[in-house]
């Protein structure tokens, strides 16, 4: 019986010692350790065994069967440390490795050129201002010098709420509403970027919803000469310093006299061109010396204060700028469209 315990003791240590996987391991176990296993099977001879040799053989078969439990636990052990040293090593982060680029985004182009244009004028005194955009009849119209029946205000062309109200036609009534708050008191020096709305059928040129910037200057001694020279500085900024200004008579509703602002033509440099139709000259803003009735109406002395006035349509001066020919463009979100303009991206 000893001889027989011995040589279950070697054979179950080769097999522990043999065991790679946990799962082979526990088969020796249950095989050694188990109810049914051979140990269990020499315990069970021992009632045919002397009184004397009784205890000896137990004990014997209790050490065989407690070594072979404590090889199969450290084996075991030592079978789950390497599994996880062998996770660890595959899980290993080479830190040497380039990285992976990080998708900045980029401006659109319409803000690009609307965030140049304020610091342009941020930079000459002039303040944001910002109003709605479902406006009261009287600011968009009525207190431009817009009365009713007037022309200019047919409902064709104008996204109407109420009788009263309206989706904004132009940026305007922001000025009418900033002059109001002036109390009649000067200086007004503002600049007013915002979304408009008119009932255009949306093609290559028009959209039904489009961006403007308006600029507006009240105070006393506030002459053409001075309307004139902050475009021209205006247009050699945005263009370039080559670029000339030429101020042709006009008419809007709300400025008296009213002027168009052309500057000359970059691709051409003058000559004439297919972007500027043969002519020298692009067509980029219109502008005028405040009617005194949209003063009056506002609050200020017509007498004591005059004012120059201009707007331009961002989406036109950036199609100019980066040479965009489609203002759809702009509202129809084509990643390779927008990722052509602004800050560059790292890919
Ligand atoms: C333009 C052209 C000319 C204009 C006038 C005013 C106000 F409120 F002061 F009367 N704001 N904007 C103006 C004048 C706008 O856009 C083509």
């Amino acid at each position: 019986m000893e001889e027989k315990l011995k040589q279950l003791h070697q054979e179950a240590s080769e097999k522990v010692k043999q065991s790679t996987e946990l799962k082979e391991l526990n088969e020796v176990r249950v095989a050694y350790l188990g109810k049914k296993g051979p140990i269990t099977e020499v315990l069970k001879g021992m009632g045919k065994l002397s009184a004397e040799e009784r205890p000896k053989m137990g004990a014997l078969a209790n050490e065989v069967r407690d070594s072979i439990a404590s090889a199969i636990e450290s084996k075991q052990q030592a079978l789950e440390a390497a599994a996880i040293e062998k996770k660890l090593e595959q899980e290993t982060i080479d830190v040497t490795l380039p990285g992976l680029p990080v998708k900045v985004g980029t401006h659109h182009p319409l803000t690009s050129v609307i965030e140049e244009i304020e610091d342009l004028f941020i930079s000459m005194g002039y303040k944001i201002e910002e109003g709605p955009e479902v406006e009261k009849d009287y600011y968009n119209f009525e207190a431009l010098n817009l009365p009713k029946g007037h022309p200019a205000r047919d409902m064709q062309d104008s996204f109407y709420i109420t009788e009263d109200i309206l989706l904004r036609t132009h940026t305007s009534p922001v000025q009418a509403r900033t002059m109001e708050r002036h109390g009649g008191k000067g200086p007004v020096k503002i600049i007013c970027p915002g979304k408009v709305y008119r009932r255009d059928n949306d093609d290559a040129t028009h959209s039904h919803q489009f961006m403007q910037i308006e600029g507006l200057v009240v105070d006393e001694n506030i002459r053409m000469s001075d309307l004139k020279g902050t475009l021209n500085l205006f247009a050699k900024k945005l263009f370039g310093e080559e670029r000339e200004i030429r101020l042709r008579p006009s008419f809007f509703p709300f400025t008296e006299p009213s002027v168009e602002m052309d500057i000359s033509c970059k691709i051409c440099g003058g000559k004439g061109c297919s972007v500027c139709k043969g002519t020298g000259w692009i067509e980029i803003l219109g502008a005028g010396m405040v009617h005194p009735n949209v003063l009056e109406m506002a609050g200020f002395d017509s007498e004591k204060y005059t004012g120059f006035a201009f707007g331009m349509g961002p989406e036109r001066i950036a199609m100019l700028k980066y040479g965009i020919d489609d203002i759809r463009h702009y509202y129809t979100n084509d990643y390779r469209f927008l990722t052509q303009f602004g800050r560059a991206e790292f890919n």
